[in-house]
């Protein structure tokens, strides 16, 4: 039913035809006879943005009326993927559209691939955004996201022909993008360079340099099962003139554009690296440009309410994701005591109470410093700000502990050196109200280490743990619709109970014996495979074997998360096949190892293990001895779409860094959601796991976190040979090095890595690695007892629920509540 003239569809049918029908004809200006999938997909998106737009729309009004608390996360990546799909999940209106689409000719499922995902981020800590935000407006909680509009995102992957991963550009909007809304009443203006004079009343006046313009575009979160729709803001750079007009005139069209070229250069690609600093002017402008405009934006809303600035923290809370935007920091003290003439110690007294800071990595090569010189460059009056605040601060050390130099010096915002460094993890430290890790160990490792004297300054309580958490509804319901069903079947209870309560999982577990159930469990499982098996060959024109147990291994490509184990693990399989009679090979449990993710393009190391694995395929999947017990494949492209046909279709997933290395993971929470079982070291959040859904259910292996400090010293000062430490390892790595793989030149510097100083000890694990797997081929062959496991590793995981984490941030650190839009 047509309310009026603009209004779009309604949720019956009819008017979803209409509406879709309508977009065709108006937004696309086409015609619906001639139409194919992606004008489709474009005009079904229009129609079902629509639906969102109301709620969004009464969702910000609410908040306008009741002006609760908000919360605003800042997150430099935001690793969304698809939104249709999810949007139709959660506004509830999937099956209308699969019908109303169908009566135009389409097939739903068809459009939604049409989707290009939004990749506007490297992995766990982007995805992790994508999953608070899900929750956030699913919890009816009022949260807003912060971030940049790349222009491009994570690079494509592609695989050159002998093996090596090239790079291409992500052009993600090319075509239109029907999920996002620009804000061209929303824009703010952001200055960089030029100079920052102080006066005598302790303020300053930065003024001159370059100045550009933050534009917002908003895109909608809808909530599950609720009206309230969240937003996140992305902004966009651009040159505050159009051009040069003095340049332009005396026909210097170069120079005329020069500028605008440079302020559109801010938010034209994200940057690919992921855990490892770099340390370029152009990444500092962007984490500048977004806080500035992200605080000017919350700022003004805050003005509207007409409130002293002494209230700020009570009505806004803001979430520093990692480092990237610690800026905010001085940047608030800016405003408040240039601008808005607040005194130096009120304005850090509502600072120090407005942010929090959440950390998601120890790894030292991914903490951010920056080199004084080029910040004063760039921000000449927030290095004068940040100095102010180190002097008042470490007075205050001194005063706690006198006389203590190394203290002072440990503790410094400054690092001295050649060039002197800003320490940016130490601001958000102390310019936060409170800090936490994202998984117990990695919290507890925190305060053992970076955070070691600041526990003894400010004391224990401004340091905690939320561990993290994936959000149910996209990494079970959507990607996993079959096992969706089968959950819901057997609870008894209509699905939107247990996606927003997961713990009701637990319902399964009295049906974990029961064979009927687990008939039903294979079978889902089952057909996961077969539709991973079809996109193989699809993609990379191969058959896979889909009877064979699925193991996978996907993530970004990282020393510490140590894809060169499982590598290494698939040569030993493959020579222990290999040396097998036929009929001892028929007693080998059938196994097809996966492999996906990028590596930075600077990355060598890394880069060469993915050469590596692509190599090893090759010669492995062409070897008819062993074809039938072992297939490997590295799946180009990885990506959090395929990531959702990955995830349900795995019996193990690895997770196997080095102890104490990878801070929490959060693919290990899906896989395990999924019924997949975990094969891992005891790190990250795969200890937790490990104690929701019982030891007996997981493969752990390795060594254990307080060994591995003594285990780097006794490889620094007495190393042992590989071939004596590990004769299995050894003897893989000589062959890789004899060219069994392709030219054994080409993977010296990889292996090199492993023969000398073995920083993510490889050689001390790889014997229990292997057992492990041993154990897991073991299991696998008695299903009973398997299906068992993999039920229970499903029914115990209502802890990883994104819900659960975004309610104890809300709770614990924000202190803001729900707020359902009726
Ligand atoms: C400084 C810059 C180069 C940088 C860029 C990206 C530094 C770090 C990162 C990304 C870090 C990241 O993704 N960390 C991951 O965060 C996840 C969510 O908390 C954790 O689950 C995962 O263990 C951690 O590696």
């Amino acid at each position: 039913v047509w309310k009026d003239g603009l209004r779009a569809a309604d949720d019956d049918v009819p008017s979803i035809t209409k509406s879709i029908v309508h977009h065709v004809q108006t937004s696309l200006s086409r015609q619906a006879y001639n139409l194919d999938d992606l004008g489709a997909y474009q005009a079904t998106a229009l129609s079902a943005k629509d639906n969102m737009l109301l709620n969004w729309n009464e969702t910000q009004l609410a908040y306008t009326r009741k002006q609760p608390k908000r919360a605003y996360y800042l997150c430099i990546e935001y690793l969304m993927g698809r939104t249709f799909d999810n949007a139709l999940l959660n506004l509830g209106l999937k099956d209308q559209y699969h019908e109303g689409v169908g009566k135009l000719g389409f097939n739903l499922e068809d459009l939604l691939t049409q989707e290009r995902d939004a990749a506007l981020g490297n992995g766990g800590l982007g995805r992790l955004a994508a999953c608070y935000l899900d929750s956030s407006s699913s919890q009816e909680l009022p949260v807003w996201g912060y971030s940049l509009r790349y222009k491009y995102g994570i690079f494509q992957q592609l695989i050159a022909p002998d093996g090596s991963q090239l790079e291409a550009p992500d052009p993600w909007l090319e075509h239109l993008n029907p999920f996002e809304i620009p804000r061209y009443d929303v824009q703010y203006e952001i200055r960089f360079y030029g100079q920052a004079e102080r006066t005598a009343d302790g303020r300053a006046v930065w003024s001159g340099g370059q100045e550009v313009l933050a534009l917002a575009y908003d895109v909608m979160i809808p909530g599950y099962g609720t009206k309230n729709t969240n937003n996140l803001r992305l902004w966009e750079s651009k040159p505050k003139r159009g051009f040069d007009l003095q340049s332009f005139n005396a026909g210097d069209y170069e120079r005329a554009v020069e500028a605008s070229n440079s302020a559109e250069a801010i938010t034209s690609v994200l940057y690919p690296n992921d855990n490892t600093t770099f340390g370029k002017e152009l990444r500092l402008k962007q984490q500048y440009f977004w806080t500035a405009a992200s605080l000017a934006d919350i700022i003004r809303r805050f003005k509207s309410l007409e409130k002293p600035f002494s209230a700020l923290p009570d009505y806004a809370a803001i979430q520093l994701n990692d480092t990237h935007p610690t800026l905010a920091i001085p940047e608030l003290m800016r405003i408040l005591v240039d601008e808005e003439e607040v005194p130096w110690n009120s304005a850090w007294d509502i600072v120090t109470n407005t942010f929090f800071f959440t950390n998601h990595t120890v790894l030292p090569e991914a903490l951010e410093k920056w080199p004084v010189p080029l910040f004063e460059h760039l921000l000449p009056r927030h290095l004068q700000i940040i100095y102010d605040i180190n002097m008042t601060f470490l007075q205050s050390v001194e005063k706690k502990f006198p006389g203590d130099r190394e203290r002072l010096s440990r503790m410094s915002l400054i690092e001295e050196g050649f060039p002197k460094q800003i320490r940016m993890a130490y601001l958000a430290i102390i310019g936060s109200r409170k800090v936490n890790g994202v998984a117990e160990l990695h919290s507890q490792l925190l305060k053992a280490t970076i955070c070691k004297d600041f526990v003894e300054f400010y004391g224990i309580s401004k340091f905690g743990n939320v561990t993290n958490g994936v959000t149910p509804r996209r990494w079970l319901d959507q990607c996993n619709p079959g096992l969706s069903a089968l959950i819901t079947e057997t609870l008894k209870i209509p699905k939107s109970e247990w996606l927003k309560d997961l713990k009701k999982l637990e319902g399964l577990i009295k049906y974990a014996d029961d064979p009927q159930f687990q008939k039903k469990w294979a079978a889902v499982k089952q057909t996961n495979k077969e539709r991973l098996a079809q996109y193989v060959e699809a993609t990379l024109g191969v058959k896979v074997n889909a009877k064979a147990m699925f193991d996978v291994q996907v993530k970004r490509l990282h020393e510490y998360k140590r894809q060169t184990l499982n590598i290494f693990g698939v040569i030993h399989r493959y020579f222990t096949l290999k040396a097998m009679t036929p009929e001892e090979r028929k007693k080998a449990n059938p196994r097809v190892v996966f492999f996906a993710g990028k590596a930075a393009p600077g990355y060598y190391i890394a880069k060469l293990v993915i050469r590596l694995i692509v190599n090893v395929a090759r010669v492995v999947n062409a070897d008819p001895d062993t074809k039938d017990y072992l297939e490997v494949y590295f799946l180009p492209d990885y990506s959090v779409s395929l990531a959702e046909l990955l995830v349900p279709a795995s019996n193990i997933s690895q997770h196997i860094s080095t102890a104490g290395t990878e801070a929490s993971g959060t693919s290990n929470m899906k896989f395990c959601l999924n019924g997949g079982l975990l094969v891992g070291t005891v790190d990250g959040a795969n200890i937790e796991i490990g104690e929701e859904i019982g030891e007996e259910n997981v493969f752990f292996f390795g060594h254990l976190t307080e060994a591995v400090e003594d285990l780097r010293y006794q490889h620094t000062y007495h190393p042992v040979p590989i071939e004596q430490k590990c004769p299995a390892l050894a003897h893989v790595l000589n062959e890789i090095s004899a060219g069994k793989f392709g030219d054994g030149q080409t993977y010296e510097p990889l292996l090199n890595t492993v023969r000398h100083h073995d920083h993510y000890l490889l050689t001390e694990d790889f014997q229990s690695y292997i057992d492990a797997l041993k154990l897991v081929d073991e299991a696998y062959l008695n299903q009973t007892t398997w299906l068992k496991k993999s039920i229970i590793t499903c029914a115990k995981m209502g802890k990883f629920s994104s819900d659960r984490a975004i309610l104890d941030y809300a709770e614990e650190y924000w202190s803001i509540e729900p707020l359902k839009v009726e």
